[in-house]
C-alpha cells in the first residue's frame, strides 16, 4: 500500500476516519502523463488516451476495408494488403482499443476512487502493465513493413505459418505483451478490491462496476496464460523449426484452436463485463432510481465468468468436433444467456418508472441495450450448432460480432466517457455535440452492420476482398454506414479535446451520484482524498435518505403507488 509511509492521524475510536497530512502536490503536470507515473488516475488516463488513439488507427483500417468492399472487385487494396488490414483492424480494435479502454482505463481510474483507497495495491506493477501496451501497438504497426500479419486475428495455423512469417511473429509478440499486461493488471485489481476497501464499505455496498472488474480479472487470470501457451508454441513453429501445429509434420491444428478459443471466447466477456459494470453505474444515476436487483447483477457477473469458461468450442463446430461436443457446447453457450438476461432485465427494470435524464451518457446506455439485445439474439442462433454449421465464416458472423462489440463495447465506453469525463477532467462535455455524436453513431452502426446479417444468410463469405456481384447492393449500404461512422467520431473528438480546458466547470458531483468517486474533488487530488470517506449508505440508494439530494429523485421517497 502506498499510503502507509505517510503520517496519518486516525480517529481510532471509530477506526474509519483517517486523515492524511502533507499531500504535497495537488495535481500532475501534462508531461507527467508521458512518464512512468504510478498514480492510478494517471495510468487510467494513459490507458484511455492510448486506446482512443488506436481507435482511430483501427477505424482508419476499417474505412479502408469497407472502401475496398464498396465494389465487388479488388480495385483499391491488393489482396495481401487487404488481409493485413483486416487482421490488424480486428487485433487493434480488440487488444488496443476495447480491452485497454474498458479495463485499463476505467478500471484504473475508478476502482480506488470507488472503494475509498488512495491507489491500487501495487502501483509500480500497474505502471509496468500499462507500458507494455505502447510497444505492442508499435509492433503491429511496424509489422506492415514486413507485409503485415495476414491470417486474421485468430492466426489459425497452417495459414499463419505460411504467410508473412516475420510480421506474424511480430503479431504474436504484440499479443503476448498485451496478455502479460492484462495478467499483471488483473492481479492488481483483485488484491485491491479484496484488501483495500475503506473499512466502512461492506461487500454489498461495493459498486457494481467493481464487482464487474473483479469477475473480469478472475477470468483474465484463468484464461490468458492458455492463449500465451498457444501463441508461444506458434512462435516456435514459425521460427525454430518445431511442428506443434504443422499437419504435414505430425502437428495438430485443432489443438491450436482449443488453446486460442479457451482464451478468446472468455475474451469477449473480458470486453463486455466491464462495460456491463459501466451500465450498472450510468443507468441508476441518470434514471434517479436505485438499481433493480443489485445482488442478481453482482452474482450474474460471477456466473458469466464461470460458465464463460466452458463454451469455447462453439467456435469449432465446423472443425470436425464430435457430436457430443457440439451438444455440450451448444448447451453451455445457451446457458450464458441466462445471467446476461438477468442483467438486461435488471437495467430495464431500473429504467422503468425512473426519472430519466436523456443525457449523452444515458443515450449511449439505452442505445447499448438495443444493440446488445439484437447482437445477443444473433449470438444465440450462432451458439446453436445446427445454425452455425450453415452460416459459419459468412458475413452473418461479422454482423453478429460487430453488433456485440460495437453496439455493446463501444457504446458502453462512450457512455462511460460522457458519465465520468467531469470527474476525470473537472469539466463537462458539450451535450449538443454529445447528442449529435450519438445519433450519427447509432445510425451508422445499424446501417453498417445490419445488412451484413442478410449478406451472410445469402452466403457471402467473410474475409474476402472480392465477392460475387449479387452482393453489391447491400455492401454499398454497409460502406455508406461505415462513412457515417467515420464522420460520427469527429464531434466526439472535438468535444473531448476542446472541453478538457474550455468546458463548463463540472463541480464535484454534477449528476448527484452516490458512489464514492463523486465525494472527492473533480479532478481528484493526487492521493484522492483529504479525508478517507465513510460509507453510510449503498451506492444506489436514490431517494432512500433525506440527505442525499432528495430534490433530484422524488421516486422512492414516497411509497410506490399500487
Ligand atoms: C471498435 C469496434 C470494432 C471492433 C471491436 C471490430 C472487430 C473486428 C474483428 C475482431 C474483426 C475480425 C478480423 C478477423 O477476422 O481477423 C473485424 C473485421 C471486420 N471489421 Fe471490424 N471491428 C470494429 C469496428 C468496425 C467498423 C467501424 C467497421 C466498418 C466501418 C468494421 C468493419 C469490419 C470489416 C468489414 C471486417 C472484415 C470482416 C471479414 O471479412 O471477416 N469494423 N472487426
Ligand atoms: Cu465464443
Amino acid at each position: 500500500m502506498t499510503q502507509t509511509h505517510r503520517p496519518v492521524e486516525g480517529n481510532s475510536a471509530e477506526g474509519n476516519i483517517v486523515i492524511a497530512h502533507h499531500v504535497h502536490q495537488k495535481a500532475w503536470k501534462w508531461y507527467d502523463y508521458f512518464t512512468f507515473n504510478v498514480d492510478h488516475k494517471v495510468i487510467g488516463i494513459q490507458y484511455l488516451v492510448l486506446a482512443f488513439v488506436f481507435y482511430l488507427v483501427g477505424g482508419a483500417m476499417a474505412v479502408a476495408i469497407r472502401s475496398e468492399l464498396a465494389t465487388p472487385n479488388t480495385d483499391l487494396l491488393d489482396p495481401a494488403l487487404y488481409n493485413a488490414f483486416m487482421t490488424n483492424h480486428g487485433t487493434i480494435m480488440i487488444f488496443l482499443w476495447i480491452v485497454p479502454a474498458a479495463i485499463g482505463g476505467f478500471g484504473n481510474f475508478l476502482i480506488p476512487l470507488m472503494i475509498g483507497a488512495r491507489d491500487l495495491a501495487f502501483p509500480k506493477l500497474n505502471a509496468l502493465a500499462f507500458w507494455l501496451n505502447p510497444p505492442a501497438g508499435l509492433l503491429l504497426i511496424a509489422s506492415f513493413y514486413f507485409g503485415g500479419a495476414q491470417s486474421g486475428w485468430t492466426a489459425y495455423p497452417p495459414l499463419s505459418l505460411i504467410t508473412a512469417t516475420t510480421a506474424q511473429s511480430m503479431w504474436v509478440l504484440a499479443i503476448v505483451l498485451v496478455g502479460t499486461s492484462s495478467i499483471l493488471g488483473s492481479l492488481n485489481f483483485i488484491v485491491t478490491i479484496v484488501n483495500m476497501r475503506v473499512p466502512s464499505q461492506r461487500w454489498d455496498q461495493l459498486p457494481l462496476f467493481c464487482w464487474a472488474i473483479l469477475a473480469t480479472s478472475v477470468l483474465a487470470l484463468l484464461s490468458t496464460p492458455v492463449l500465451a501457451a498457444g501463441l508461444v508454441l506458434l512462435l516456435f513453429d514459425l521460427n525454430f523449426g518445431t511442428s506443434f501445429f504443422k499437419p504435414d509434420a505430425g502437428g495438430n491444428v485443432v489443438i491450436y484452436q482449443h488453446l486460442f478459443w479457451f482464451y478468446s471466447h472468455p475474451a469477449v466477456y473480458l470486453m463486455i463485463l466491464p462495460i456491463f459494470g459501466i451500465m450498472s453505474e450510468v443507468i441508476p444515476v441518470h434514471a434517479r432510481k436505485p438499481i433493480f436487483g443489485y445482488k442478481a447483477i453482482a452474482y450474474s457477473s460471477l456466473a458469466i465468468c464461470i460458465v464463460g469458461l466452458f463454451v469455447w468450442a462453439h467456435h469449432m463446430f465446423t472443425s470436425g468436433t464430435p457430436p457430443w461436443m457440439r451438444m455440450f457446447f451448444t448447451i453451455s453457450t445457451l446457458m450464458v444467456a441466462v445471467p446476461t438476461g438477468v442483467k438486461i432485465f435488471s437495467w430495464v427494470a431500473t429504467l422503468w418508472g425512473g426519472k430519466i435524464r436523456l443525457t449523452s451518457a444515458m443515450l449511449f446506455a439505452i442505445g447499448l441495450l438495443m444493440m446488445f439485445v439484437f447482437g445477443g439474439i444473433s449470438g444465440v442462433t450462432l451458439g446453436t450448432a445446427p445454425v452455425d454449421l450453415h452460416v459459419h465464416d459468412t458475413y452473418y458472423v461479422v454482423g453478429h460480432f460487430h453488433y456485440v462489440l460495437f453496439g455493446g463495447s463501444v457504446f458502453g465506453i462512450y457512455a462511460g466517457i460522457y458519465h465520468w469525463y467531469p470527474k476525470i477532467t473537472g469539466r463537462m462535455l458539450n451535450e449538443k455535440l454529445g447528442v449529435l455524436h450519438f445519433v450519427l453513431t447509432f445510425i451508422g452502426t445499424n446501417l453498417t452492420f445490419a445488412p451484413m446479417h442478410i449478406l451472410g444468410l445469402q452466403g457471402m463469405p467473410r474475409r474476402v476482398a472480392m465477392y460475387d456481384p449479387q452482393f453489391a447492393y447491400l455492401n454499398e449500404l454497409c460502406t455508406i454506414g461505415a462513412y457515417v461512422l467515420a464522420v460520427s467520431v469527429i464531434p466526439f473528438y472535438i468535444n473531448a479535446i476542446w472541453s478538457w480546458t474550455k468546458g463548463k466547470p463540472a463541480g464535484d458531483n454534477p449528476w448527484n451520484a452516490l458512489t464514492l468517486e463523486w465525494t472527492t474533488a473533480s479532478p481528484p487530488a493526487i492521493e484522492n482524498w483529504e479525508v478517507l470517506p465513510v460509507v453510510t449508505h449503498g451506492p444506489y440508494d436514490y431517494g432512500m435518505h433525506a440527505d442525499d439530494h432528495a430534490e433530484d429523485h422524488p421516486i422512492a421517497a414516497e411509497p410506490v403507488a399500487e
